[in-house]
């Protein structure tokens, strides 16, 4: 990696019976969100599902300057983690569960 971007992954859980759903939610992703999402400084981001737990494994590759609590506070987030909260498990707030990863390995 270059000495301007972070890496960053955490997990999240999906609802039995959803994964047609969260695949169909993300492929019609809102626009505003994925330009929110850009701009907010994620310059890569990738959701893996485990088919046989239903976690999804996120992965992301942050600008240095990303700013971790713009996010969870802008509205349109907020209003797809409602959207999205049917789905997935989620705290009281509607955001997800994530637990954070710590990197024990990385080839570039
Ligand atoms: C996920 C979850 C994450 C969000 C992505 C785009 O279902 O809501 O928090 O970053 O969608």
């Amino acid at each position: 990696e270059n000495n301007t971007t972070v890496r960053n992954a955490f997990t999240m859980q999906l609802k039995p019976g959803f994964e047609a759903e969260y695949k169909l939610r993300h492929d019609t992703i809102w626009p505003e969100l994925q330009t929110l999402l850009s701009e907010s400084g994620i310059q890569d981001y990738s959701i893996f599902l485990d088919e046989k737990t239903l976690t999804l494994f996120a992965v992301q590759k942050l600008s240095k300057d990303f700013d971790t609590n713009f996010l969870p506070n802008h509205p349109i987030v907020k209003k797809w983690w409602s959207y999205m909260g049917d789905i997935m498990e989620t705290n009281a707030d509607n955001s997800p569960k994530t637990i954070v990863l710590k990197e024990v390995f990385h080839l570039d």
